[in-house]
Formats: C-alpha cells, sequence, structure tokens
C-alpha cells in the first residue's frame, strides 16, 4: 500500500470530538520526544504534516490525519515527559487513556520505544495496561539510525525479552528510522493487512 493522500483533519482533547464518520484509525503512542510525529511524516512523506519538535512535550491533542480518504494515522499526546507539572500530566494521563479506552476506531496502538534505551518502566508499565484492557497493539523501535547494526539488533532482541517475561506471544514489532525512512513500507503494509480484514 502507498500513501497518495494525507490530510489534517481535527485536533481536539475530547474523544467525543473527534470524527464520527467510522473510519478506522491507526494511532501512535510513547514518550514525549521518542519521534511519533516524525513517523507520521515520514509514514506520508510530508516533512510538514504533524509538528515535530525537539522540545518535548509539546503535542497536548489528540490529532486526526486522513490517509487516502480512507482511515486515519493518530498523533496522542506523549506520556512521561517529567518536566510536566503533576496536573499537566495526569490531564493528558486522562485524554490518553480516555481515548484508548473508548474510541471504538482505534484499529491498532503503535507503541513507540526508542531503539537506543534499556527497557523503561513507563513503557512496560503502559504495555501491561494494554493487555490488561485488550487493547490491540503493535510495537515500533524509532530511531534505528541511531545506533549500529549490532547493537540496534542487540537492543530489540533484549525488549522483546523483557516483553516475554509479560508476553505468552510477542506483539507484532517493527523498526524504523524517520531519519533514514527505514521500516515505512513494513509499518504500511501491516496496517494494510488489517484493513483488508475490516
Ligand atoms: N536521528 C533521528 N532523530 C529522530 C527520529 N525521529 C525523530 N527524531 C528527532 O527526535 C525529536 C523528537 O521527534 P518528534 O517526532 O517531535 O517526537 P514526538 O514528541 O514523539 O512527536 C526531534 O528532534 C526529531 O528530529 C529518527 O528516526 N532519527
Ligand atoms: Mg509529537
Amino acid at each position: 500500500m502507498d500513501i497518495k493522500n494525507a490530510e489534517f483533519k481535527v485536533s481536539n482533547t475530547q474523544v467525543e470530538k473527534c470524527p464520527n464518520d467510522g473510519l478506522p484509525e491507526y494511532a501512535f503512542i510513547g514518550r514525549s520526544n521518542v519521534g511519533k510525529s516524525s513517523l507520521i511524516n515520514m509514514l506520508t512523506r510530508n516533512s510538514k504534516l504533524a509538528m515535530t519538535s525537539s522540545t518535548p512535550g509539546k503535542t497536548l491533542l489528540i490529532n486526526h490525519f486522513l490517509i487516502n480518504k480512507e482511515w486515519y494515522l493518530v498523533d496522542l499526546p506523549g506520556y512521561g515527559y517529567a518536566k510536566r507539572s503533576k496536573a499537566a500530566q495526569e490531564k493528558i494521563q486522562k485524554i490518553i487513556s480516555e481515548y484508548i479506552l473508548r474510541r471504538e476506531a482505534l484499529t491498532c496502538l503503535f507503541v513507540l520505544i526508542d531503539c537506543r534505551h534499556e527497557p523503561q518502566k513507563i513503557d512496560l508499565e503502559f504495555i501491561e495496561w494494554l493487555g490488561e484492557n485488550g487493547v490491540p497493539f503493535a510495537i515500533i523501535f524509532t530511531k534505528a539510525d541511531k545506533l549500529g547494526t549490532t547493537k540496534l539488533r542487540e537492543n530489540v532482541q533484549n525488549y522483546l525479552k523483557k516483553l516475554e517475561e509479560q508476553w505468552e506471544e510477542l506483539p507484532p514489532h517493527f523498526v524504523t528510522s524517520s531519519e533514514k525512512k527505514l521500516g515505512r513500507q513494513e509499518v504500511l503494509d501491516y496496517i494494510e493487512s488489517i484493513n483488508q480484514t475490516l
């Protein structure tokens, strides 16, 4: 599958105000700065579609992008940005959890993990929470260009091993670099394979 058309539709903080056209959607979540917006831009080959920033914690909204007029990519606020106030953090947590638990159109949630880091508690707990709530998800290891081949493979294997402690079956996983445009077709083909079953 390729993306012929990508357009920004709407930004908001409430699941009730998300589009109600019933089209399937694929959302991106992870810590602030993990590369969510960059990945959306890389997938759509539009460097200006989602706002990226070297300052973490900027996206506080649920952003809907309509793809090929058939499905949505959704950029969610990042979790776990330490410099946010507790109140702001809780507000974002609420936006995220309401969207994830109540959004019927949510077809698959992609959890982004920076491939450079050891497994982090905040991500593992989030993934566990998804499991407890039966949310369909896949994992995307981001910023692959920042590591050499050996270290990259080692980190990904290490992460999957950690997940195997929690899960009988590993979730689908992808390795991407928005910088080097790696993993694009794999992610799009995965989305397409799900769309075909709907
Ligand atoms: N080297 C490299 N940098 C990246 C990649 N993806 C994102 N970044 C950088 O990481 C920072 C945060 O990216 P952004 O997409 O705004 O993260 P978000 O907060 O998760 O939406 C920006 O400075 C990006 O340029 C990648 O694949 N490779
Ligand atoms: Mg962002």
